[in-house]
């Protein structure tokens, strides 16, 4: 397990390291089958002849419509697409081996357990055209826990990190200034207090925050030591009262609509939430924080569960979004960092130089790639969770 981790974190490095170069090196690959323009419009050359359906199962805001659309225009293909916003949530519905679903997308937290469990059947590349899009340092990160990359096929990777509401924030603070670690915010009941009055809310799942709160600790973020989830969980506990909601995906809105003022929260969702309040224009400011202590890091990766129905559709899906022009208008609606490497530069400048979407070095040294568990530490970190939830 240990030689796994280390590897798993050498790969994580030499991934923040060539994440960080400029626009990243654009690396060209022919691809083989039709390629969209950004537009989605039809290709000109021979659009495969398939048509039927689609049933995608992803996380929640986390792919422009205009993608879809143009997929299914594309492709004559009629695309069902439902949304969950948490890996437990995910893989309640794979494991039973009867999903419903031609496409869903765990992170890397999960995928080896879903693989061994037999959940998924393996990938065609020959079918995947734009496969050495695919940035390689990512192949190599999921090599580690879907060896020869046969199963999965990564979509995008972000982080884990905190969010505030800044003039909400500074208010409830009064006199006390910004904390040097942007952790303290959700972690340090000194904080947590006085941001109790403008809504701090977790996410609602054990998988996300546990390792946050060990890390907070200057404990192992993977660790699976009895010991180190009980301290993590008195910590998640000294500040629980503090807690307004726990939520995956709610805190989007809530956030925007000025609602909640400090969160943990996927990278990506809290740009979105960001996006909506100057939308709205409600006069609500959103920062999207990296503390430069280290954030949570994943990969997403699109997998085939073992019972879909529609296993060439899945397949073109999936070439589809790794197409540099279709990937970078996708990154730029979901603002998350996209598989497709090439994409970056042409995506939004803005995004393609935000250290929230794709963060510096520095702060990659610092941060820690989510990894899998034994069930012995799921199970010990979801009856901690329970209780936690509970008030117990
Ligand atoms: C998308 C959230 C995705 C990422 N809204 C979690 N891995």
């Amino acid at each position: 397990m240990m030689m796994k981790r280390n590897l798993l974190f050498t790969a994580v490095t030499a991934l923040f390291l060539s994440a960080c170069g400029g626009g990243g090196g654009s690396q060209t690959s022919a691809p083989a089958a039709p390629a969209s323009d950004a537009s989605g419009a039809a290709s000109t050359a021979a659009a495969p002849a398939a048509t039927g359906e689609l049933n995608i199962y992803n996380w929640s805001d986390y792919v422009d419509p205009d993608t879809v659309a143009a997929f299914e225009k594309e492709n004559g293909v009629t695309v069902r697409y439902d949304y969950y916003d948490s890996n437990e949530t995910l893989e309640a519905k794979v494991l039973t081996g009867k999903s419903g679903y031609d496409l869903v997308a765990p992170s890397i937290v999960s995928v080896g357990r879903q693989i061994q469990a037999g959940a998924y059947q393996p990938i065609d590349k020959s079918q995947i055209s734009n496969w050495n899009n695919i940035d390689p340092e990512l192949l190599k990160l999921m090599d580690q826990v879907d060896p020869g990359n046969q199963y999965a096929v990564p979509y995008f990777w972000g982080i884990n990190t905190v969010g505030i509401n800044k003039d909400k924030v500074a208010k409830a603070l009064g006199d006390m200034p910004m904390p040097e670690n942007a952790w303290d915010l959700v972690f340090k009941p000194e904080y947590t207090s006085k941001l109790k009055s403008c809504g701090i809310s977790f996410f609602d799942s054990p998988a996300e925050l546990f390792p946050l709160a060990l890390h907070y600790l200057g404990k192992d973020a993977n660790s699976e030591n009895v010991d180190d989830l009980k301290a993590a969980a008195d910590l998640l506990k000294a500040v629980r009262g503090d807690v307004k909601r726990f939520s995956s995906s709610g805190y989007i809105d809530d956030m925007a609509r000025g609602d909640l003022c400090a969160v943990t929260g996927y990278g990506g969702d809290l740009h979105i939430a960001q996006t909506r309040a100057n939308d709205a224009n409600n006069g609500v400011k959103i920062e999207v924080m990296v503390p430069v202590t280290g954030v949570g890091v994943w990969v997403d990766s699109f997998m085939i569960p073992k019972d879909a129905a529609n296993v060439a559709n899945a397949h073109k899906y999936i070439n589809y979004t790794l197409d540099p022009k279709v990937a970078a208008q996708n990154a730029d609606f979901v603002s998350y960092a996209p598989a497709s490497k090439p994409a970056r530069d042409l995506m939004k400048p803005e995004y393609a130089q935000d250290p929230s979407i794709f963060p510096s070095p520095e702060v990659m040294a610092k941060s820690f790639v989510i990894l899998p568990k034994s069930p012995d530490a799921v199970k010990q970190s979801v009856r901690l969770w329970q209780q936690l939830k509970a008030g117990q």
